[in-house]
């Protein structure tokens, strides 16, 4: 820089040497890195300032750099490695400050105080999760919005936890109070008889208006206790709402995640979530953090909830800044809200706030938190609410009337609740919703899913082409050339054609696809290759995006290894996009079980808890190939016991073409239910598990295969998956015919009619046995087995199994194979 360059300082314009220059930049530069661990960040001063040996400087300079970095303000921001997002915050804090219109700010603070006051009143002994201590959360996600709108927001995604969520309906969904007191009023118990869910998880939506009159949509999204699993759903809900808009749609949704300290910290799936931010599949441009952080987790102090001196600090390796700021300095919360927004819009980035305040009750209100913190509460006690503070600090006279007349306000809405005669519901559905059915299955629900051989003839064709210049993989080329006599006609179909067709087939009449997964696009079993890589430059080219002109979009993308991150993600997705097929796929069916809280959650039991539908797609590569523990099961038992009332359908189609429907089948009907399908691995390829064309043009996926070989069957084996084609294999090499083998496809919900009568069949039958690979306490054993027993009529009903095993499976190929001989012979001839 040029001596006498003129720098804009705190206090004023000052010509400056470049010597000086350069020292006062090298001083501000330690404040810009340390500074915030000197700030005056905990309003009841129990985060003492930590020591810092290079902030120990005095002088003008630093005196200045210190009022700015080391003030109710502290960021962190050194660590982003692109200089113009650095030096953008820079000049935020470094410049000028808007003014603040403090009277708007003051009146949100007492209506988000009084409210919790008059609800602690009310309904003393209730839990609620006060926001009180953090209350100014409500001003910070005001001037979000606020600012979000001058720069085109139409909607506000927020995931929240409990803390503050009924204060953040009232005064940011703006619902109206009563609407939110009447959750407190005793309701007929049977209208929620096992189902529902308590009044703090609920989702809600409504119209915030700005100062300026424009209409912000506010969309909070229904919540477990499973604290931070809403966070993925959240990302990827409004990444739907996103692409349903178009191009600008990550300026018209903003997603706003609501964290806890303790959670933020501790719960992995916020790193994951976090993680999501600038891959290309799962970016929203930016995802706005708040941390309601009240150093406190329930009884557990902040110093036993994380390693790092902040919670937030979770979000520190990735290139985004996270601001610390002082819960009570309101108006420094205010700037820092819009500072945050700015930064989400000028660079499409996450962003974190980390609002630090306390809590004045207890965990919840029933709890008594003088037991383990005494001298925190001792304190809290005697300080007074944030609105006092804030009335006394800009001087507003009228505030304690301001404060009344809104009292009066919520208690006359406290009363109204009482006398309502139903309970509220507080959302309404997107129409996209409108065309789409949850509930019991209804058999007018099915829809035809076969496709004339001209068809998949003229999908093939599209499939099997690339550009002319495009140079392929000479074993990618050999597969394409292998689909192209498939889909002639002229060799069966295997899984990785029926998949692709079926994908095709949907795009091509306008129903998006969206599958993501770890190495879905090649396919773990190398069975996809959605996307054909040139190997000489390594461009892209996917067949499944040339389908047809004007067709609906097709991605398939590699995930990041994270499970209930990008299942969180993809759920959410489905929930605003039910007219797309939308596709989770598990490495192996065995590493589902970390997204167990997602599936249990949201999955499984959302329609339950919350009437929410989803049509989302779970692949999960099952079966028993000596493979070891992880690598075998996708827990069957685990699904078969969370089904209940029609929630999900769990199938697993043994051959290509049945693949094909099902998959068809969950797109093309309007009843949108979560499907659980176990598929293949060995199986992918294998001649027996492949199709003939004319399968496919079927009109439907059939639940139950019958026996179409033996027809005076002595003994009928029921199965599902790989074991049945190995046991047809096995009756092969015995010449037995006296074995009938049936497929069940779709455990869930149970076929009863049609397995019923694919026994009544084997008119000859004395005996059901129930084959299963998975060991005695695993598999759908437990599940067939009363079902069976309801159908078998005089016939006896045995089983053939694993013995029971404390892990899915044996280590060892060879004794893999052992079980497996032992586990034929005995379905045949009862020894092993
Ligand atoms: C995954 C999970 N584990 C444990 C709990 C039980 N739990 C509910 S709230 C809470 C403390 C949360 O602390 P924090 O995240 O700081 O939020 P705060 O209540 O302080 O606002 C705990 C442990 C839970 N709900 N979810
Ligand atoms: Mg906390």
């Amino acid at each position: 820089m040029p001596d006498g360059t003129k720098l804009a300082t705190g206090n004023g314009s000052a010509v400056l040497t470049e010597a000086t220059t350069v020292e006062r930049e090298r001083i501000f530069d330690v404040f810009r890195s340390w500074g915030y661990l000197q700030a005056d960040l905990d309003p009841l001063g129990f985060l003492a300032p930590q020591p810092h040996p290079e902030l120990q400087i005095e002088g003008e300079i630093a005196r200045e750099a210190r009022r700015i970095y080391c003030a109710t303000v502290g960021i962190e921001f050194m660590h982003i490695s692109d200089p113009e997002r650095r030096h953008w915050i820079r000049d935020r804090m470094e410049g000028s400050q808007p003014e603040i219109d403090q009277g708007h700010v003051l009146e949100q603070l007492i209506r988000a105080e009084v409210f919790e006051q008059v609800l602690q009143q009310r309904y003393l002994g209730s839990k609620r999760f006060s926001l009180e201590g953090v209350t100014v959360l409500i001003p910070l996600i005001d001037e979000i919005i606020e600012a979000a709108a001058e720069r085109g927001v139409v909607e506000l995604v927020i995931g929240m936890s409990h803390r503050g969520r009924l204060n953040v309906i009232v005064q940011v969904a703006r619902r109206a109070a009563e609407e939110v007191f009447a959750g407190f009023e005793d309701v007929d118990p049977r209208s929620v008889l096992g189902s529902g869910d308590v009044k703090y998880h609920m989702g809600a939506t409504g119209d915030y208006i700005t100062r300026a009159g424009a209409k912000v949509h506010v969309h909070l999204v229904s919540n477990p206790s499973h604290l931070e699993a809403v966070d993925p759903v959240t990302v990827g809900r409004t990444r739907a709402k996103q692409d349903r808009a178009g191009e600008d749609g990550w300026k018209q949704f903003l997603p706003l995640l609501v964290h806890g300290d303790a959670a933020f910290a501790g719960q992995g799936i916020t790193a994951e979530t976090l993680n999501l931010a600038d891959l290309p599949g799962y970016s929203v441009g930016g995802t706005v953090h708040i941390l309601a952080n009240n150093l406190l987790g329930f009884t557990t102090q902040y110093s036993e909830e994380h390693s790092s001196r902040f919670s937030a600090q979770l979000a520190r390796r990735q290139s985004i800044p996270i601001f610390h700021v002082n819960a009570e300095d309101v108006d420094a919360v205010v700037r820092v809200g819009r500072i945050a927004l700015d930064y989400r819009y000028t660079f499409g980035s996450d962003v974190v706030v980390d609002l630090i305040g306390y809590r004045r009750h207890g965990h919840s209100e029933v709890d008594d938190p003088t037991v383990t913190q005494p001298l925190l509460y001792r304190a809290i006690q005697e300080h007074s609410p944030l609105w006092e503070i804030y009335a006394e600090d800009i001087e507003a006279e009228d505030a304690q009337s301001k404060a009344a007349a809104i009292r009066a306000e919520y208690e006359a809405a406290q009363k109204k609740a009482g006398t309502l005669t139903k309970k509220p519901t507080l959302r309404e559905l997107p129409v996209y919703w409108a065309d789409f059915k949850g509930g019991r299955y209804k058999p007018q629900f099915e829809v035809d899913t076969g496709l004339s051989s001209e068809e998949l003839g003229e999908i093939t064709h599209k499939l099997t082409a690339y550009p002319p210049a495009f140079h392929i993989h000479p074993k990618v080329k050999k597969l394409l050339e292998q689909r192209a006599e498939m889909g002639a006609g002229k060799r069966p179909l295997d899984y990785g054609m029926a998949e692709a067709l079926a994908f095709a087939s949907l795009v091509k009449v306008g129903v998006p696809v969206r599958l993501s997964g770890q190495d879905t696009r090649r396919g773990t079993f190398n069975q996809r290759h959605s996307v054909l890589v040139d190997i000489e430059n390594e461009q892209e080219f996917v067949p499944l995006q040339h389908v047809s002109e004007g067709q609906a979009r097709c991605e398939i993308y590699n995930s990041p290894l994270s499970e209930p991150g990008v299942l969180g993600f993809e759920y959410g997705y489905s929930r605003d996009y039910p007219e797309a097929l939308v596709l989770w796929e598990a490495q192996f069916g065995d590493f589902a079980n970390v997204a167990q809280a997602v599936i249990d959650q949201f999955v499984c039991a959302g329609e339950d808890k919350w009437g929410l539908l989803s049509g989302v797609v779970l692949l999960l590569p099952h079966g028993y190939e000596g493979q070891g523990p992880e690598h075998s099961s996708a827990r069957i038992e685990r699904f078969l016991q969370l089904a209940a009332r029609d929630n999900i359908q769990i199938c697993q189609p043994s051959n290509a073409a049945q693949y094909f429907h099902l998959l068809r089948r969950q797109a093309l009907r309007h009843w949108r239910k979560p499907l659980i399908v176990l598929t293949p691995k060995s199986m992918l390829r294998h001649p027996d598990a492949s199709s003939p064309i004319a399968d496919f043009t079927h009109r439907r996926f059939l639940p139950v295969l019958a026996e179409t070989e033996i027809n005076a069957a002595r003994r009928i084996l029921i199965c599902t998956g790989k074991i049945g084609h190995e046991l047809r294999a096995e009756r092969k090499k015995r010449k037995n015919t006296a074995t009938a083998i049936v497929f069940l496809e779709q455990l869930y919900p149970f076929p009863e009619q049609e397995l019923a009568a694919a026994i009544a069949q084997q008119a000859a039958a004395r005996e059901i046995i129930w084959v299963q690979e998975e060991p005695a306490n695993m598999g759908a054993l437990f599940y067939m087995l009363p079902r069976l027993r309801h159908i078998a009529g005089e016939r006896s009903v045995l089983s053939v199994k694993r013995s029971a095993s404390a892990s899915p499976s044996t280590g060892s190929p060879k004794a893999h194979e052992v079980e497996q001989r032992a586990l034929l012979s005995l379905a045949f001839t009862g020894k092993s």
